[in-house]
């Protein structure tokens, strides 16, 4: 399913994309870098209105589950990104390096993982189904009075700023980067990374063994992307995604089962979206909220190169932009 981003896109430079949009470009590989340059862009945005923000990352797989094995990629090429850019390997190697853990714990935490995840893909077996009336039941929210408008004008400039780990496109600044992490984030962002990993290998496992079922798409990979999000964001912030949700289908989902493979919704998580770049527009809303009630949250809205290119990424650029709308327009580009 997925086309790669030089056959769908005439400018794969994707933060350059929001055109009178500032951008920035982050290696998507490195956790610490993706943290600093969202602490940049929250920063940014909540003065300033919208940016763009391309996560330069990669997938180990296909689309999803129905792509056979490697897919789009050879395999010296997929065996050199293990070897020297993986996100998970050269965050390790950076932490025993500074001498911030030991081997010994961080096998110890490898092993809490792995027994985190054993226990709930046990949990997720053992659990019922739901029944199909279920389906029926709704969720219900209120509606808002729109209060404020606010136009800004457009800056034809376009300028260039290739910085480290960084890209800037219309922005003179640049996310200041450091190596210096504390004991705790060390474990918190490599923990979290390598949950993330394990949940995905796990998932592949269910899939095969029939437990998920339709679709199912892995991020084995992209992990950096994720925790480094997370780890600049804020409670009041908000976060719309694309596909990948709850998937078992059994009670104890997030969704209580009804998520299926596109739609998990969270306090302040939006899921979830099943048409390919819906979700920007949808974020785009949930700044235009923020923005109308005063409130000092954030928008994070997620998607993909293959998403860049349809012209509702571009509408809700250009609405955002008029509006100063406090969203960061996230492009997780794997290349396909
Ligand atoms: C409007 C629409 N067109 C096509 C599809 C089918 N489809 C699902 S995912 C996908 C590719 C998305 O690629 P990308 O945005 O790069 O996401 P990635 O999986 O790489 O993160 C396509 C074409 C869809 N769901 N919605
Ligand atoms: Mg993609």
């Amino acid at each position: 399913m997925g086309t790669s981003a030089e056959r769908a896109a005439s400018n794969t430079d994707y933060y350059t994309r929001g055109d009178a949009l500032p951008g920035i470009w982050v290696d998507g590989m490195d956790v610490l870098a993706v943290k600093a340059a969202t602490s940049f862009a929250r920063d940014y945005v909540t003065k300033n209105g919208p940016i763009v923000m391309e996560t330069f990352t990669y997938r180990y797989s296909g689309h999803s589950m129905s792509d056979p094995g490697t897919s789009y990629r050879t395999r010296e090429e997929i065996q050199e990104v293990r070897q020297k850019r993986d996100p998970i390997t050269s965050f390790k190697e950076k932490i025993l390096e500074l001498g911030l853990l030991t081997q010994e714990e961080v096998k110890a935490i490898d092993v809490k993982v792995k027994k985190e995840i054993d226990d709930a893909a046990a949990k997720a077996k053992a659990d019922v189904e739901i029944p199909l009336e279920e389906l029926y039941t709704d969720i219900y929210s209120t509606c808002l009075e729109p209060k404020l408008r606010d136009c800004v004008g457009y800056n034809q400039a376009h300028r260039v700023l290739n910085k480290g780990p960084y890209k800037m496109y219309n922005i003179d600044e640049c996310p200041s980067h450091s190596a210096k992490i504390s004991k705790e984030m060390g474990i918190k962002y490599l923990r979290d990374m390598m949950l993330i990993r394990r949940m995905e290998n796990e998932c592949s496992n269910l899939y095969k063994s029939k437990l998920i079922r339709g679709f199912l798409h892995l991020c084995v990979g992209q992990e950096a992307v994720n925790v480094g999000l997370h780890a600049a964001m804020r409670p009041e912030d908000h976060l719309i995604t694309a596909y990948r949700s709850e998937l078992a289908g059994r009670e104890a989902g997030c969704s209580r089962g009804k998520g299926g493979s596109m739609h998990m919704y969270a306090p302040k998580f939006y899921g979830g979206n099943g048409i390919v770049g819906a979700q920007v527009p949808l974020g785009a809303g949930v700044a235009l909220h923020e923005k109308i009630l005063n409130k000092k949250g954030v928008c994070f809205a997620l998607y993909g190169d293959g998403a860049a290119n349809q012209g509702q990424i571009f509408e809700a650029y250009n609405i955002a932009h008029l509006m100063k709308l406090p969203v960061i327009f996230v492009c997780e580009n794997n290349q396909y």
